[in-house]
């Protein structure tokens, strides 16, 4: 650089140079700065909105500071970096996260702290209050569930380990989308985040990558090997534009970016379609590449098979690649460092084709032997599976696949041709296993491309989600993977979250109130969550049991403040008894293996117990001796196809209609569904939570992430031994946790029983769909959710309701024995399982992945 750039340039330049904010005054200038000139606004006409936009730009400036000096900072060191490729980033807000991990200088000089009391105090003095100005910011909601939520936490504890990280993702102009409640059905509405624009974003439009599609191969040498350096002839092309993310971590002035592609259309013009008069045509072809990144595919846990979503899978990788190629390149380094220099971890199998894509690009362009290239691929990918179940599984037909990718398929079939001959080398003869590890299944009416086996030879590891999960992987979808490889290419990483949003941004109370307990105001802890166990000695004493339940208290105010808004200002909790009611909550996506149908029928048992024994004389005392106060609360999205959990969610709302509005149970039980769970939603119901239920068959959540963030915040869990619910049962301690049902290994067998036996119901859970079947929640269509108590009775019950409602219930009972009748036992073991929760921070699955799977190292600002 100081030989292109003239000394006299450098120093105009260097006396210009931006400077952080750094107290009020610096915040105002900049703020009045950005609503005046970027917004073209003045004082008179700032709203909140306004002021949003303003606030959150003059954040941004400091963090791109941060991000410069972070980049430039690893540039020159070099070091080995990571590549997070995930096709969902579920982020939520930016602003109140950025205000909390960026710091500012402390207004005596004496260390940093945290910029969100300066901003707050800043706003204030311009007239605005800093809660109205953060209600204003849409949830980047890019993410269906869990697991793009994962990849969220993910970044912000790379950022903060200083892992020289980045992550890769779409930039969909339409987010998962709204859910409104409709006479108690969910009707999908379209979430047009960017309606204003968003202030976080950074639009790159200088870097721009031509993605191909369709077309023919053309092998130039005449070879007519596959293997031999081939040309792709593409027949359609789109640009794939930049759309940078600053992501700054806690406590450090580490900066790292989230890259998300923008698919438009190419300048290129087509000039035979024009000059044949079709003119309108070959516009619309163009226009159509912005469909590419247009939406987020809405299934969680479910392959659909669609041709656009093939294609913004390949459109992803093949831009990442190349950004990651270009950069590994301006190291002047060889090809076999490569490596050595980047690291590429697949967020489940969406992001398979970078690995064929890498393939492509070192043989057809890059000219290396195939063996080379493959050799250095592996070494490179590493697969995060995320899920056993069968319908989600990625597998696309080959004619699809082979008529958008031409290329890519030829590679994939050579690829698995060398894979079958290692196999058959190792288990000469055995045509069954040849068969079953193929990547290419040869099935009817097509074969199909298996990506996760695609996956798992084109990476060096693979690794589950929780232990049980790991273990599963092992044991079915992959176990003949384990017979070829050997055990140790498989490993575990159990998820976590980050505690920075789930804590202290969630719940800023209860964060504070850790801090003073545990002797750390600065709260050093979130960075490393071991100090929690410190908690343990305060799980006794009395008067550290009030300020915490007090805590929960004024969550559980706030949540009833948001039921209250749905309910068009009318309160649904009493509020003179919300301490002494226990908030029961599960929120999820909505899914048949996830079994809100368990829940809410056990909730329509809890009613007809309650009608019965007034009916047979009790007093509502006496009554709520043995079923005290509740409310029942859900929330989640079901995928817009999926019948039967829209049927459930419709289900919970004609409960809720009926209960609710029963005056003779006087307020004992409420049922609430609370629409559009997101992630914000999520930061003011999980601080809110007495019990939360996490109760899916055993054996078919991989990990599940909230279940971490509800015991972080002091709530108890019933749940059934499935994903990470063991872990947290080991880390907590049994005794602080409802486990209850079927266990894994018996599911095969349970099942098996279901179809040859007639189904035993066990009496409670017949009288509940008996109830159900009478019409009594559907009085005008008596029979609408018989699919759902046919699926219990006739059709297997493949999710094993019946097995485990009677252990359900009786579960739910000890519940409401210790939580009203030994209430000091309850928050004790509130605390216990906070102070024991630290291994559930996404800092330690950072250290796992950077250690085991990723052999980086953190590059750390200079004190
Ligand atoms: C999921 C799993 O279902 C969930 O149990 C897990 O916690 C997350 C993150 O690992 O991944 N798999 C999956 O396909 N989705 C998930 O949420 N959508």
């Amino acid at each position: 650089i100081d030989n292109i750039i003239p000394l006299h340039c450098r120093k105009v330049w260097s006396k210009h140079q931006v400077k952080k904010f750094e107290d009020n005054e610096g915040f105002q200038q900049r703020f009045i700065g950005h609503v005046e000139t970027t917004l073209a606004r003045s004082l008179y006409n700032c709203d909140d909105l306004a002021a949003y936009e303003a606030t959150s730009l003059s954040v941004r400036d400091n963090l791109i500071i941060n991000w410069n000096a972070t980049q430039q900072r690893i540039t020159a060191r070099d070091p080995k970096r990571v590549y997070y490729l995930s096709l969902e980033f579920l982020m939520g807000r930016a602003l109140d996260n950025a205000l909390i991990n960026m710091e500012v200088e402390k207004p005596d000089g004496k260390g940093m702290e945290s910029s969100r009391a300066l901003v707050s105090k800043s706003l204030d003095d311009l007239g605005f209050r800093l809660e109205d100005v953060l209600e204003k910011e849409p949830d980047a909601a890019l993410g269906n569930g869990g697991l793009g939520r994962l990849a969220a936490c993910f970044v912000d504890s790379m950022a903060t380990q200083n892992i020289p990280a980045w992550g890769y993702g779409l930039r969909y102009e339409y987010g998962i989308f709204a859910q409104k409640i409709i006479d108690g059905y969910q009707v999908e509405t379209p979430d047009y985040w960017l309606n204003f624009g968003d202030p976080w974003e950074i639009e790159r439009n200088e870097i721009h990558v031509p993605v191909t599609f369709y077309g023919y191969v053309d092998r130039p040498s005449g070879d007519t090997s596959t293997l031999a350096p081939s040309e792709w002839i593409g027949g359609e092309r789109v640009l794939a534009v930049a759309y940078d993310f600053p992501v700054p971590g806690y406590k450090t002035s580490t900066v790292n970016n989230l890259r998300l592609w923008k698919a438009k259309p190419t300048t290129e013009f087509d000039f035979a379609k024009f000059n044949s008069g079709d003119y309108k045509n070959s516009v619309d072809q163009q226009q159509r590449a912005e469909s590419i990144t247009a939406v987020l595919y809405p299934n969680d846990n479910f392959n659909q098979g669609k041709e656009l979503r093939l294609k913004q899978q390949y459109f992803w990788c093949a831009a990442s690649l190349h950004d990651i190629i270009r950069r590994f390149k301006k190291s002047h380094k060889p090809w076999s460092e490569f490596p050595e220099q980047v690291a590429i971890q697949l967020n489940d199998t969406h992001p398979t084709l970078a690995v064929v894509e890498l393939q492509r690009i070192l043989v057809d362009m890059e000219k290396l032997d195939w063996h080379a290239a493959w050799d250095i691929v592996v070494k490179t990918f590493s697969y995060t599976n995320h899920t056993v179940m069968q319908e989600a599984l990625e597998k696309w037909p080959v004619g699809l696949f082979g008529k958008l990718l031409p290329r890519h398929l030829e590679i994939i079939y050579d690829v698995n041709w060398f894979f079958l001959k290692e196999v058959e080398k190792k288990f000469p003869k055995d045509l069954g296993l040849l068969g079953r590890v193929s990547i290419i299944e040869e099935a009817s009416p097509e074969r199909q491309i298996r990506m996760a086996f695609l996956a798992i030879v084109g990476s060096h590891k693979v690794n589950g989600v929780a232990e049980l999960h790991s273990e599963l992987i092992k044991t079915t979808i992959f176990q003949d993977f384990v017979k070829v490889y050997g055990e140790k290419k498989f490993t575990n990483v159990t998820n976590g979250i980050t505690p920075r949003r789930w804590l202290k941004q969630a719940n800023p109370k209860l964060a504070e109130l850790i801090g003073q307990a545990i002797d750390d105001p600065d709260e050093n802890y979130l960075l490393d969550m071991s100090r929690l166990t410190e908690l343990a000695k305060k799980a006794d004493d009395p008067d550290f049991q009030e300020k915490w339940d007090k805590v929960k208290a004024a969550n559980k105010v706030q949540l009833a403040d948001l039921i209250r808004d749905i309910n068009n200002g009318v309160d649904i909790i009493d509020r003179e008894h919300i301490n002494n009611t226990l908030f029961d909550i599960q929120v999820k996506r909505i899914h048949e293996y996830k079994r809100q149908q368990m829940n809410i029928f056990g909730v329509i048992y809890r009613y007809l117990a309650i009608k019965r024994l007034l009916k047979e004389g009790a007093s509502i005392k006496e009554v709520a001796k043995k079923y005290p106060r509740k409310a029942s609360i859900f929330g989640g999205k079901s995928a817009p196809g999926y019948y039967m959990a829209k049927l459930i969610i419709k289900l919970i709302n004609s409960v809720a209609e009926v209960v609710n509005n029963d005056k003779e149970i006087q307020d004992l039980l409420k049922v609430v569904f609370i629409p559009d769970y997101n992630v914000s939603k999520a930061e003011i119901i999980i601080p809110a939570s007495d019990l939360s239920e996490h109760i899916s068959t055993a054996g078919t959540e991989a990990s599940g992430t909230s279940n971490m963030k509800f015991v972080m915040n002091g709530g108890l869990i019933i749940g059934t031994v499935d994903g990470a619910n063991v872990e947290i049962t080991r880390e907590i301690g049994e005794d602080n946790i409802f486990l209850f049902g079927n266990l894994s290994e018996n599911v095969e067998e349970l099942r098996y029983n279901h179809q040859f036996h007639e189904a035993e119901m066990p009496t409670e859970l017949d009288v509940v769909l008996k109830c159900i079947e009478s019409g009594k929640f559907c009085p005008d269509n008596a029979s609408e959710f018989r699919p759902l108590t046919d699926s219990i009775k006739q059709h297997g019950d493949y999710y094993l309701v019946s097995d485990d409602f009677e252990s359900y219930l009786a579960t739910q009972e000890l519940v409401d024995e210790v939580y009203h009748g030994q209430r000091q036992e309850w928050i004790k073991k509130s605390i216990l399982s906070v102070a024991n929760v630290g291994f559930f921070s996404s800092d330690r699955c950072i250290e796992e992945y950077s250690e085991t799977i990723w052999n980086v190292e953190p590059v750390k600002p200079e004190e």
